[in-house]
Protein backbone atom coordinates (compact mmCIF):
# COMPACT_ATOMS: atom_id res chain seq x y z
CA UNK A 1 0.00 0.00 0.00
CA UNK A 2 0.87 2.94 -1.18
CA UNK A 3 0.70 6.89 1.13
CA UNK A 4 1.12 9.54 -0.68
CA UNK A 5 0.76 13.59 -0.13
CA UNK A 6 0.13 15.78 -3.26
CA UNK A 7 0.53 19.51 -3.14
CA UNK A 8 -0.75 22.11 -6.17
CA UNK A 9 -1.54 25.43 -6.14
CA UNK A 10 -5.66 24.43 -6.06
CA UNK A 11 -7.40 21.37 -4.54
CA UNK A 12 -7.95 20.09 -8.08
CA UNK A 13 -4.24 20.18 -9.34
CA UNK A 14 -3.29 18.15 -6.23
CA UNK A 15 -5.84 15.62 -6.63
CA UNK A 16 -5.50 15.44 -10.88
CA UNK A 17 -1.78 15.00 -9.62
CA UNK A 18 -2.74 11.69 -7.21
CA UNK A 19 -5.06 10.37 -10.66
CA UNK A 20 -2.54 10.44 -12.28
CA UNK A 21 -0.15 8.77 -10.54
CA UNK A 22 -1.91 6.46 -7.89
CA UNK A 23 -5.00 5.69 -10.57
CA UNK A 24 -8.78 5.88 -9.79
CA UNK A 25 -8.91 3.37 -7.04
CA UNK A 26 -6.64 5.41 -4.45
CA UNK A 27 -8.42 6.84 -1.39
CA UNK A 28 -8.24 10.53 -0.36
CA UNK A 29 -7.46 10.06 3.23
CA UNK A 30 -8.00 13.75 3.68
CA UNK A 31 -7.45 17.66 1.53
CA UNK A 32 -6.87 21.02 2.83
CA UNK A 33 -5.11 23.99 2.56
CA UNK A 34 -0.75 23.02 3.71
CA UNK A 35 1.42 24.90 5.58
CA UNK A 36 4.61 24.06 5.03
CA UNK A 37 6.48 26.70 6.13
CA UNK A 38 3.59 27.84 8.96
CA UNK A 39 5.40 31.77 9.14
CA UNK A 40 4.80 31.43 5.65
CA UNK A 41 0.71 31.62 6.16
CA UNK A 42 0.12 33.83 3.04
CA UNK A 43 1.94 31.32 0.83
CA UNK A 44 -1.60 29.04 0.83
CA UNK A 45 -1.34 25.88 -1.28
CA UNK A 46 -3.69 22.54 -0.90
CA UNK A 47 -2.50 19.10 -0.67
CA UNK A 48 -4.68 15.63 -0.06
CA UNK A 49 -3.42 13.01 0.98
CA UNK A 50 -4.22 9.51 -0.83
CA UNK A 51 -3.89 5.77 -0.03
CA UNK A 52 -3.55 3.37 -3.05
CA UNK A 53 -3.30 -0.31 -2.46
CA UNK A 54 -0.96 -1.05 -5.19
CA UNK A 55 2.50 -0.50 -6.03
CA UNK A 56 3.11 3.32 -6.93
CA UNK A 57 2.44 3.41 -10.74
CA UNK A 58 5.20 5.21 -12.53
CA UNK A 59 2.95 7.94 -14.57
CA UNK A 60 3.38 7.57 -18.88
CA UNK A 61 6.10 10.15 -19.46
CA UNK A 62 4.14 12.26 -21.52
CA UNK A 63 1.70 12.44 -18.46
CA UNK A 64 4.14 13.22 -15.65
CA UNK A 65 3.72 16.61 -14.74
CA UNK A 66 6.97 19.01 -15.23
CA UNK A 67 8.85 19.57 -12.07
CA UNK A 68 10.49 22.71 -12.66
CA UNK A 69 10.70 23.45 -9.38
CA UNK A 70 11.56 21.30 -6.13
CA UNK A 71 8.81 22.52 -4.57
CA UNK A 72 6.55 23.41 -7.25
CA UNK A 73 3.80 20.64 -7.71
CA UNK A 74 6.19 18.20 -6.75
CA UNK A 75 4.32 15.19 -5.19
CA UNK A 76 6.19 14.03 -2.20
CA UNK A 77 6.28 10.35 -0.34
CA UNK A 78 5.49 11.56 3.23
CA UNK A 79 3.95 8.16 4.68
CA UNK A 80 5.52 5.03 3.13
CA UNK A 81 4.10 2.14 5.21
CA UNK A 82 6.79 -1.10 5.87
CA UNK A 83 5.75 -3.94 3.67
CA UNK A 84 4.73 -5.75 7.18
CA UNK A 85 2.36 -3.23 8.29
CA UNK A 86 1.33 -3.01 3.96
CA UNK A 87 -0.33 -7.17 4.85
CA UNK A 88 -3.11 -5.48 7.67
CA UNK A 89 -6.59 -5.29 6.30
CA UNK A 90 -7.26 -2.50 3.95
CA UNK A 91 -9.65 -1.26 6.50
CA UNK A 92 -7.63 -0.81 9.25
CA UNK A 93 -5.07 0.88 7.50
CA UNK A 94 -7.26 3.62 6.28
CA UNK A 95 -8.45 4.21 9.93
CA UNK A 96 -4.93 4.39 10.97
CA UNK A 97 -3.90 7.19 8.38
CA UNK A 98 -6.81 9.08 9.39
CA UNK A 99 -6.28 9.04 12.65
CA UNK A 100 -2.49 10.10 11.84
CA UNK A 101 -3.78 12.60 9.84
CA UNK A 102 -6.36 14.20 12.39
CA UNK A 103 -3.01 14.20 14.96
CA UNK A 104 -1.17 16.21 12.05
CA UNK A 105 -4.21 18.60 11.20
CA UNK A 106 -3.96 19.12 15.47
CA UNK A 107 -0.72 20.35 15.09
CA UNK A 108 -1.24 22.82 12.41
CA UNK A 109 -3.94 24.52 14.39
CA UNK A 110 -0.92 24.88 17.20
CA UNK A 111 0.78 26.44 14.27
CA UNK A 112 -1.86 28.71 13.48
CA UNK A 113 -2.17 30.08 17.41
CA UNK A 114 1.43 30.82 16.86
CA UNK A 115 0.90 32.99 13.68
CA UNK A 116 -1.68 34.88 15.66
CA UNK A 117 0.88 35.65 18.06
CA UNK A 118 3.28 37.39 15.61
CA UNK A 119 1.16 40.84 15.83
CA UNK A 120 1.71 41.36 19.35
CA UNK A 121 5.32 39.53 19.73
CA UNK A 122 6.86 41.34 16.87
CA UNK A 123 5.50 44.69 19.27
CA UNK A 124 6.48 43.41 22.54
CA UNK A 125 10.16 42.38 21.42
CA UNK A 126 10.11 45.78 19.49
CA UNK A 127 9.21 47.55 22.54
CA UNK A 128 11.39 45.57 24.93
CA UNK A 129 14.53 46.10 22.25
CA UNK A 130 13.92 50.09 22.63
CA UNK A 131 14.32 49.24 26.56
CA UNK A 132 10.78 49.44 27.47
CA UNK A 133 9.79 47.28 30.20
CA UNK A 134 8.77 43.70 29.82
CA UNK A 135 5.71 44.33 31.78
CA UNK A 136 4.77 47.68 30.27
CA UNK A 137 5.61 46.38 26.15
CA UNK A 138 2.99 43.30 27.16
CA UNK A 139 0.45 45.95 27.99
CA UNK A 140 1.25 47.99 25.21
CA UNK A 141 1.37 45.07 22.68
CA UNK A 142 -1.49 43.12 23.95
CA UNK A 143 -4.59 42.58 21.49
CA UNK A 144 -2.81 43.71 18.69
CA UNK A 145 -3.55 42.75 15.07
CA UNK A 146 -1.33 40.42 13.28
CA UNK A 147 -1.25 42.22 10.46
CA UNK A 148 -0.48 46.17 10.58
CA UNK A 149 0.54 45.80 14.17
CA UNK A 150 3.44 48.70 13.55
CA UNK A 151 0.41 50.48 12.48
CA UNK A 152 -2.16 50.13 15.33
CA UNK A 153 0.73 50.40 18.19
CA UNK A 154 1.83 53.51 16.55
CA UNK A 155 -1.85 54.36 16.86
CA UNK A 156 -2.07 53.14 20.84
CA UNK A 157 1.23 55.26 22.10
CA UNK A 158 0.32 58.95 20.12
CA UNK A 159 -3.08 58.48 22.13
CA UNK A 160 -1.79 57.29 25.67
CA UNK A 161 1.23 59.97 25.16
CA UNK A 162 -1.31 62.54 24.05
CA UNK A 163 -0.59 65.67 21.93
CA UNK A 164 2.70 67.88 22.83
CA UNK A 165 1.70 70.56 25.38
CA UNK A 166 5.11 73.48 25.02
CA UNK A 167 3.83 75.77 28.07
CA UNK A 168 1.09 78.43 26.84
CA UNK A 169 2.19 81.92 27.15
CA UNK A 170 -1.22 83.11 26.90
CA UNK A 171 -0.88 84.67 30.07
CA UNK A 172 1.71 85.20 32.33
CA UNK A 173 3.42 82.27 33.69
CA UNK A 174 5.67 81.02 36.44
CA UNK A 175 7.96 78.07 35.42
CA UNK A 176 10.06 76.55 37.41
CA UNK A 177 12.59 73.76 36.40
CA UNK A 178 13.72 70.47 38.78
CA UNK A 179 14.95 67.58 38.30
CA UNK A 180 17.88 65.18 39.28
CA UNK A 181 21.87 67.17 39.19
CA UNK A 182 23.33 67.42 35.85
CA UNK A 183 19.94 66.73 34.28
CA UNK A 184 20.20 69.71 32.26
CA UNK A 185 18.16 72.15 33.97
CA UNK A 186 19.75 75.82 33.49
CA UNK A 187 20.27 74.98 30.17
CA UNK A 188 17.07 74.27 29.28
CA UNK A 189 15.77 77.52 30.91
CA UNK A 190 18.46 79.54 28.96
CA UNK A 191 16.89 78.19 25.64
CA UNK A 192 14.09 78.55 26.70
CA UNK A 193 14.54 82.51 28.10
CA UNK A 194 15.82 82.61 24.30
CA UNK A 195 13.04 81.23 22.59
CA UNK A 196 10.36 83.34 24.63
CA UNK A 197 12.49 86.74 24.83
CA UNK A 198 13.85 86.78 21.07
CA UNK A 199 11.66 84.10 18.95
CA UNK A 200 7.89 85.49 21.46
CA UNK A 201 8.91 88.94 21.91
CA UNK A 202 8.19 88.28 25.61
CA UNK A 203 9.47 89.99 29.30
CA UNK A 204 11.44 87.43 30.73
CA UNK A 205 12.89 87.15 33.94
CA UNK A 206 15.31 84.41 34.97
CA UNK A 207 15.58 83.37 38.58
CA UNK A 208 17.94 81.08 40.51
CA UNK A 209 17.70 79.21 43.69
CA UNK A 210 20.55 77.44 42.86
CA UNK A 211 23.03 79.09 45.44
CA UNK A 212 24.93 75.43 46.27
CA UNK A 213 27.53 74.89 43.79
CA UNK A 214 29.68 77.71 43.51
CA UNK A 215 29.34 78.44 39.74
CA UNK A 216 25.57 77.47 39.38
CA UNK A 217 24.17 81.20 39.62
CA UNK A 218 27.52 82.28 37.29
CA UNK A 219 26.38 79.61 34.62
CA UNK A 220 22.68 81.49 34.60
CA UNK A 221 24.05 84.63 34.94
CA UNK A 222 26.26 84.45 31.97
CA UNK A 223 23.44 83.25 29.92
CA UNK A 224 21.45 86.06 30.89
CA UNK A 225 24.13 88.92 30.34
CA UNK A 226 24.22 86.85 26.58
CA UNK A 227 20.85 87.19 25.93
CA UNK A 228 19.88 90.42 27.64
CA UNK A 229 17.78 88.96 30.13
CA UNK A 230 17.24 90.05 34.21
CA UNK A 231 18.43 87.47 36.47
CA UNK A 232 17.24 87.36 40.08
CA UNK A 233 19.26 85.12 43.08
CA UNK A 234 17.08 83.87 45.56
CA UNK A 235 18.95 82.72 48.07
CA UNK A 236 16.13 81.08 50.60
CA UNK A 237 12.76 80.01 49.13
CA UNK A 238 10.60 82.33 50.70
CA UNK A 239 12.76 84.96 48.53
CA UNK A 240 11.31 83.80 45.35
CA UNK A 241 7.88 84.60 46.36
CA UNK A 242 8.63 88.08 46.89
CA UNK A 243 10.77 88.17 43.54
CA UNK A 244 7.21 86.31 42.11
CA UNK A 245 4.84 89.25 43.48
CA UNK A 246 6.81 91.85 42.47
CA UNK A 247 7.44 90.86 39.07
CA UNK A 248 5.83 92.14 36.18
CA UNK A 249 7.17 90.21 33.69
CA UNK A 250 5.10 88.14 31.43
CA UNK A 251 7.33 84.76 31.63
CA UNK A 252 9.83 84.07 34.78
CA UNK A 253 11.89 81.00 34.81
CA UNK A 254 12.71 79.46 38.16
CA UNK A 255 16.23 77.64 38.19
CA UNK A 256 16.53 75.16 41.06
CA UNK A 257 19.85 72.76 42.53
CA UNK A 258 19.66 69.24 41.09
CA UNK A 259 19.91 67.73 44.53
CA UNK A 260 19.57 63.59 45.47
CA UNK A 261 15.54 62.39 45.81
CA UNK A 262 16.89 60.76 48.81
CA UNK A 263 17.60 63.68 50.91
CA UNK A 264 14.09 64.84 52.42
CA UNK A 265 15.75 67.94 53.22
CA UNK A 266 16.49 68.69 50.09
CA UNK A 267 13.37 67.76 48.19
CA UNK A 268 11.35 69.73 50.95
CA UNK A 269 13.45 72.82 49.96
CA UNK A 270 12.12 72.12 45.84
CA UNK A 271 8.45 71.76 47.17
CA UNK A 272 8.53 75.24 48.98
CA UNK A 273 10.42 76.85 45.84
CA UNK A 274 7.44 75.50 43.90
CA UNK A 275 5.00 76.25 46.49
CA UNK A 276 6.21 80.00 46.83
CA UNK A 277 6.18 80.33 42.57
CA UNK A 278 2.66 79.10 42.70
CA UNK A 279 2.08 82.34 44.88
CA UNK A 280 1.34 84.84 41.50
CA UNK A 281 -1.09 83.89 38.90
CA UNK A 282 -0.48 80.55 36.55
CA UNK A 283 2.60 78.55 37.53
CA UNK A 284 4.01 74.99 36.17
CA UNK A 285 6.70 72.98 37.11
CA UNK A 286 8.83 71.68 34.36
CA UNK A 287 10.31 67.93 35.26
CA UNK A 288 13.73 68.14 33.83
CA UNK A 289 14.79 64.24 32.73
CA UNK A 290 17.72 63.41 30.71
CA UNK A 291 16.93 60.75 27.97
CA UNK A 292 20.01 58.81 28.98
CA UNK A 293 18.30 57.78 32.58
CA UNK A 294 17.02 54.47 33.48
CA UNK A 295 13.07 54.54 33.25
CA UNK A 296 12.57 53.82 37.20
CA UNK A 297 15.60 56.47 37.80
CA UNK A 298 13.15 59.18 36.29
CA UNK A 299 10.24 58.14 37.62
CA UNK A 300 11.72 58.07 40.93
CA UNK A 301 13.44 61.61 40.21
CA UNK A 302 10.03 63.40 38.99
CA UNK A 303 7.59 61.93 41.49
CA UNK A 304 10.11 63.02 44.24
CA UNK A 305 10.89 66.73 42.63
CA UNK A 306 7.98 67.39 40.61
CA UNK A 307 3.95 67.43 41.81
CA UNK A 308 1.65 65.40 40.02
CA UNK A 309 0.72 66.59 36.49
CA UNK A 310 3.97 68.34 36.08
CA UNK A 311 5.36 68.37 32.39
CA UNK A 312 8.31 66.79 31.79
CA UNK A 313 10.65 68.03 29.44
CA UNK A 314 13.54 65.26 28.00
CA UNK A 315 16.98 66.12 27.82
CA UNK A 316 20.45 65.03 26.12
CA UNK A 317 18.42 62.88 23.38
CA UNK A 318 21.29 63.27 21.09
CA UNK A 319 22.83 60.88 24.17
CA UNK A 320 20.62 58.22 24.28
CA UNK A 321 20.90 54.79 22.16
CA UNK A 322 16.83 54.28 22.34
CA UNK A 323 13.83 55.72 23.15
CA UNK A 324 12.41 53.08 26.07
CA UNK A 325 13.12 54.81 29.06
CA UNK A 326 11.62 57.77 27.95
CA UNK A 327 8.31 56.18 26.50
CA UNK A 328 8.04 54.31 29.65
CA UNK A 329 8.51 57.33 31.75
CA UNK A 330 5.69 59.51 29.51
CA UNK A 331 3.43 56.42 29.71
CA UNK A 332 3.97 55.65 33.49
CA UNK A 333 3.55 59.13 34.84
CA UNK A 334 0.70 59.91 32.71
CA UNK A 335 2.07 63.60 32.16
CA UNK A 336 2.16 65.66 29.11
CA UNK A 337 5.17 66.44 27.23
CA UNK A 338 6.58 69.81 27.06
CA UNK A 339 9.86 69.82 25.58
CA UNK A 340 12.94 67.80 24.33
CA UNK A 341 16.65 68.89 23.69
CA UNK A 342 19.08 67.23 22.09
CA UNK A 343 22.29 69.40 22.51
CA UNK A 344 24.40 71.72 24.35
CA UNK A 345 24.14 74.16 21.88
CA UNK A 346 21.85 77.51 23.56
CA UNK A 347 19.16 78.55 22.36
CA UNK A 348 19.20 76.22 19.09
CA UNK A 349 18.83 72.67 21.14
CA UNK A 350 15.42 72.53 22.03
CA UNK A 351 11.81 71.83 20.68
CA UNK A 352 8.23 71.27 21.73
CA UNK A 353 7.79 67.55 23.19
CA UNK A 354 6.57 65.45 20.37
CA UNK A 355 5.25 62.34 21.43
CA UNK A 356 5.39 61.16 17.61
CA UNK A 357 9.15 61.37 17.67
CA UNK A 358 9.56 59.00 20.17
CA UNK A 359 7.29 56.74 18.32
CA UNK A 360 9.00 57.18 15.05
CA UNK A 361 12.03 56.55 16.71
CA UNK A 362 11.06 53.11 18.50
CA UNK A 363 9.54 51.79 15.18
CA UNK A 364 12.70 53.13 13.42
CA UNK A 365 15.79 52.58 15.48
CA UNK A 366 18.58 54.24 14.28
CA UNK A 367 22.33 54.73 15.53
CA UNK A 368 21.44 58.34 15.03
CA UNK A 369 19.60 59.08 18.64
CA UNK A 370 16.29 60.44 18.06
CA UNK A 371 16.19 60.14 14.65
CA UNK A 372 13.81 62.46 12.07
CA UNK A 373 10.19 63.31 13.68
CA UNK A 374 7.49 61.67 11.49
CA UNK A 375 5.83 65.12 10.73
N1 LIG B 1 24.39 66.37 25.06
C1 LIG B 1 23.59 67.18 25.72
N2 LIG B 1 24.04 67.79 26.81
C2 LIG B 1 23.20 68.62 27.47
C3 LIG B 1 21.86 68.81 27.07
N3 LIG B 1 21.29 69.66 27.95
C4 LIG B 1 22.25 69.97 28.85
N4 LIG B 1 23.39 69.36 28.58
C5 LIG B 1 24.67 69.40 29.29
O1 LIG B 1 24.53 68.75 30.53
C6 LIG B 1 25.39 69.35 31.48
C7 LIG B 1 24.56 69.74 32.69
O2 LIG B 1 23.65 70.72 32.29
P1 LIG B 1 23.05 71.78 33.31
O3 LIG B 1 22.11 72.64 32.56
O4 LIG B 1 24.14 72.48 34.04
O5 LIG B 1 22.29 70.79 34.29
P2 LIG B 1 21.59 71.11 35.69
O6 LIG B 1 22.53 70.69 36.75
O7 LIG B 1 20.35 70.30 35.70
O8 LIG B 1 21.31 72.58 35.71
C8 LIG B 1 26.02 70.54 30.79
O9 LIG B 1 27.29 70.18 30.34
C9 LIG B 1 25.10 70.80 29.62
O10 LIG B 1 25.76 71.41 28.52
C10 LIG B 1 21.40 68.12 25.90
O11 LIG B 1 20.26 68.21 25.47
N5 LIG B 1 22.31 67.32 25.27
MG1 LIG C 1 21.86 73.99 37.06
Amino acid sequence: MIVKRFVGDSAEGALRQAKTELGDEAIILSSGPTRDVWWRFWQRRYQVLVAADMKERAAPADLRPPRPAATHGAARPDVRLAPRQAEAPWSEMVGLLQSLDRRLKRLEEVDEAEVALVGHGAAEALLMTAGVSEGLAVRLAEGLPREGWREALQARLLERLGPPQPVSLKQPIVLTAVGPTGSGKTTTLAKLAAHFALVQRRQVLLVTTDTYRVAAAEQLRTFAAILSVPLEVALRPQEVESIVARSTHDVILIDTAGRSPFHELHVAEIHSVIRAAASRGASEVLAVLPATMRADEMLLAARRFAPEGAKICFTKLDEAERPGAMLEAALSLGWPLAYMTDGQSVPEDIDAGDPARLVHWLLNPDPVAGGEASG
